[in-house]
């Protein structure tokens, strides 16, 4: 087993979304207006190349343990013009020091351009601050034998909640988020922007799930699946093209193994945004996949897929239980 440090927000876990906590009395996300309620308990991961924080902490008259993710975001190249609030008095210079010709600044902008995108879940599991906390990693060399035997037991086991996916489905969820629908039940799918996108053209994300409900990962594509693949690629490319503007070459359009969540989804995203979870030992290219099932149709059957697993995940656990990591 090769091991490597990363935040595991970048790799497959669970996420054991509570079923339709959105919608009971106790849901912070009814009533909550500002972050006052909001008990810190742990840092649990400060990414500075992301400019993001992961926190963990409780809210005050709430159940449960939450997750605030706090995020700074890119430039949103339509608000820098001359009409903008960057250039007018409104917003205001420090200066730190002068020397010759250069100047060091801090520059206090108008609260609206300095927007954080913040994701918050609540109730929280165990797992989901495993999720987002950083932690040790492995590489594990994924054969058939040890996806059936392991992995997919541990995954019929562990699985995580897909309620979010099927409220998405059936529009009880994110509807007017909804920026592409194929209504057809064996190829189609719906479009809507990735939770981790803040809406900017320059780190566009989002999100295109199968109407099917039963293709659990790549581990299950076969050449039954490849009008499916080709029309999530072809129509979410056109749909892309047609209301952001960016060309099909301009995306890098991808799966996840494992991913976090056990229900066909391709990621599209905009080529020059490196989105977390682009690494080569998570991402397989759209175009890929397709590529390697028409050359053998069981070819995800077959094939050893490394993935990466988590050193407190139960997987992890099985792994090492059956001599895996000696193996490796
Ligand atoms: P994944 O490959 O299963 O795993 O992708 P990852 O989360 O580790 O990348 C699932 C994708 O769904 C991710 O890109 C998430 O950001 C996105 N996502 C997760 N949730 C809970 C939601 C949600 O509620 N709404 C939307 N629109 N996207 C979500």
């Amino acid at each position: 087993m090769a091991t490597l440090d990363v935040p595991s927000e970048s790799i497959a876990s669970d996420s054991n979304y509570s079923e339709n906590t959105s919608n009971s009395s106790n849901s912070i996300h009814n009533t909550i207006k500002d972050l006052s309620d909001f008990k810190l308990k742990n840092i649990l991961q400060n990414n500075s190349n992301r400019k993001s924080v992961y926190l963990s902490g409780t809210f005050d008259s709430k159940e449960g343990d939450a997750i605030v993710i706090l995020e700074k975001t890119a430039f949103a190249e339509e608000n820098l013009n001359n009409d903008s609030d960057y250039f007018t008095d409104k917003s205001h210079l420090e200066k730190i020091f002068q020397n010759d010709i250069y100047g060091d600044y801090k520059y206090f902008t108008r609260s609206k351009l300095n927007t954080i995108k913040t994701t918050i879940i609540h109730p929280a599991t165990e797992k989901h601050i495993f999720k987002y906390s950083i932690q040790k990693c492995h590489i594990v060399d994924e054969t058939p034998q040890i996806y059936n035997d392991i992995v997919l037991p541990y995954l019929t086991d562990e699985q995580f909640s897909l309620q979010w996916v099927y409220n998405i489905l059936e529009h009880k969820s994110e509807s007017e988020r909804i920026v592409f629908e194929d209504v057809d039940p064996v190829n189609g799918f719906i479009m809507v922007p990735d939770l981790k996108w803040s809406g900017e053209i320059d780190t566009l994300y989002l999100l295109a799930i199968s109407n099917r409900r039963n293709i659990k990962s790549l581990r299950d594509l076969t050449q039954e699946h490849l009008p499916l693949l080709k029309n999530i690629r072809e129509k979410g490319i056109e749909v892309i093209k047609n209301k952001y503007g960016l060309e099909g070459t301009q995306l890098r359009i991808y799966l996840h193994y494992q991913p976090s969540f056990y229900h066909l989804h391709v990621h599209f995203c905009y080529l020059k945004h490196e989105a977390p979870g682009i690494l080569a030992e998570r991402a397989h290219l759209l175009s890929n996949v397709i590529s390697n099932i028409e050359l053998l149709p069981d070819y995800y059957q077959k094939v050893t897929l490394p993935f990466v697993v988590r050193e407190n995940d139960k997987l992890f656990l099985a792994l090492e239980q059956k001599g895996i990591s000696k193996k490796l």
